[in-house]
């Protein structure tokens, strides 16, 4: 029987409005309902739970800081934290689906495109009637998307695309692509490339030990006319891109918690049961020390997000500083995973505990989104003013 006690050790929910906790109870209820009792075996079989998305799209899951007027709930940024960080509970890859859909699909469309662009796609994507993906990343581009090689030209009544990208999320089963290429002076521009368009293929990356409850793979665009209305107007640039990674980014700064609680909570409750040498193992002080350090490192996240919350909904984070807490955030959560398991003994490697699942997941967490290390060069850059990136 799972039994999900959440850490509070320092009232942190006293910061929370109610309706933040109402937001939280929704979405906790959802995924002890349905991610708990499946997810293992999903991530067993290398699948998404395709059913997956609608319900997502009924909690609230896709877009909630999107205004209501395209589909979205309308609510704070910490609402979008809390609900990451009870999705990623369940599993990092339910928590990319939504972080995809909401941060790298909507928030562009929202943020830069044209009205016709709003109205077409962001009611369907808000509730997963339609799969939306992002594709930066490149076979020879990864932490350096500014060299990308992917390119469009004017072709007079339509743009032709060609190039591919890697390592894309839900790319097999998107209906919409969010791409971003260069234009003939090299400036990074988005398009909406949609499924079935002449020359666009999506072939699945599959071998992974990582998020395997979620689908990867690669977008190859081999002459693609995209029609003119597809191109995203009110933005050029890398920052297009980079804004998106920021939504995102705070997402999993407030998701990585989740997968560390459910990981504390189950070592908690294994220790307090499991006995050695007659006594449970929670009475040693070498699993104390664990639990405590975990207890501690939890907390301590747990403020950093709030507060990184805070300077979004007031519109004064900086994108070092969601560098600094996605960084902090899904290290701390990765530890967990990884010294958790331990307390577990041999039960630690099954699929009968959730903390191989979310430690083999975490490491596409610190990963993605930017590398650990990219996220210290960012830290770096801001405190010197000296890029240490080349
Ligand atoms: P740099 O010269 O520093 O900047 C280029 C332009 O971009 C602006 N900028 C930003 N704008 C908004 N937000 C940010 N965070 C920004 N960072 C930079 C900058 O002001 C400049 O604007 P302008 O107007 O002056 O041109 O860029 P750089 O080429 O030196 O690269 C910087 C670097 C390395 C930090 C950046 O490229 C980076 O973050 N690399 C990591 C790549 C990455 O995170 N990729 C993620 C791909 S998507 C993904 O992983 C999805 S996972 C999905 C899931 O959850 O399943
Ligand atoms: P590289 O950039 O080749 O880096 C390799 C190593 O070199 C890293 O340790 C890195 O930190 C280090 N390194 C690189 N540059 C420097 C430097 N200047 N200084 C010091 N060290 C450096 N991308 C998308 O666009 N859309 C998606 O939906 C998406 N989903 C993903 C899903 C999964 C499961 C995974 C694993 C990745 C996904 N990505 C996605 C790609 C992800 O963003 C990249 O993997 C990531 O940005 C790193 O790029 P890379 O793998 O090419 O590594």
């Amino acid at each position: 029987m799972y039994t999900y006690k959440p850490v509070d050790y320092f009232g942190v929910d006293d910061l929370l409005t109610d309706e933040h906790k109402i937001i939280r109870g929704s979405v906790r209820d959802w995924v002890n309902r349905s991610v708990i009792p499946i997810i293992e075996e999903a991530a067993q079989k290398h699948e998404f739970p395709m059913h997956l998305f609608k319900e997502l799209g009924e909690i609230g899951a896709f877009g909630p800081f999107i205004p209501e007027k395209y589909g979205g709930a309308g609510m704070d940024y910490i609402s979008y934290g809390v609900i990451m960080t009870e999705l990623e509970r369940g599993d990092s890859g339910v928590r990319s689906a939504a972080s995809v859909q909401t941060s790298l699909v909507m928030y562009p469309i929202f943020e830069f495109g044209s009205e016709k662009q709003r109205n077409k796609y962001l009611p369907k994507l808000a509730t997963g009637e339609i799969i939306g993906c992002f594709g930066l990343t490149e076979p020879n581009h990864g932490s350096d998307p500014g060299s990308m090689e992917t390119k469009f030209t004017d072709e007079g009544d339509h743009y032709l695309l060609n190039g591919a990208k890697m390592w894309i999320t839900n790319s097999t089963i998107a209906d919409i692509a969010v791409v971003w290429a260069k234009d003939k002076n090299g400036i990074v521009r988005g398009l909406i490339v949609e499924n079935g368009m002449k020359g666009f293929t999506a072939p699945e990356t599959t071998g992974k030990w990582s998020l395997r409850a979620s689908v990867t793979g690669e977008l190859v665009f081999d002459n693609v006319k995209v029609p003119k209305e597809n191109l995203l107007p009110n933005v050029k640039g890398l920052k297009g891109p980079l804004s998106c990674l920021n939504s995102a980014r705070y997402g999993i700064a407030w998701g990585a918690i989740g997968a560390a609680m459910d990981c504390y909570n189950t070592a908690l409750n294994y220790a307090l049961e499991r006995k050695q040498f007659k006594k449970p193992i929670a009475s040693f002080q070498l699993t104390q020390k664990k639990l405590a350090e975990f207890l501690t490192e939890i907390t301590k996240a747990q403020l950093l997000a709030w507060r990184l919350g805070e300077l979004k909904n007031q519109g004064k984070v900086t994108p070092a500083q969601i560098s600094l807490a996605k960084r902090n955030n899904v290290k701390m959560a990765l530890d967990i995973a990884r010294e958790s398991r331990q307390i577990l003994g041999a039960m630690g490697i099954t699929d009968d505990f959730p903390m191989m699942r979310h430690m083999m997941n975490l490491e596409s967490v610190i990963t993605y989104e930017g590398t650990h290390d990219i996220h210290l060069l960012i830290t770096g850059h801001d405190i010197t003013g000296i890029s240490a990136f080349e």
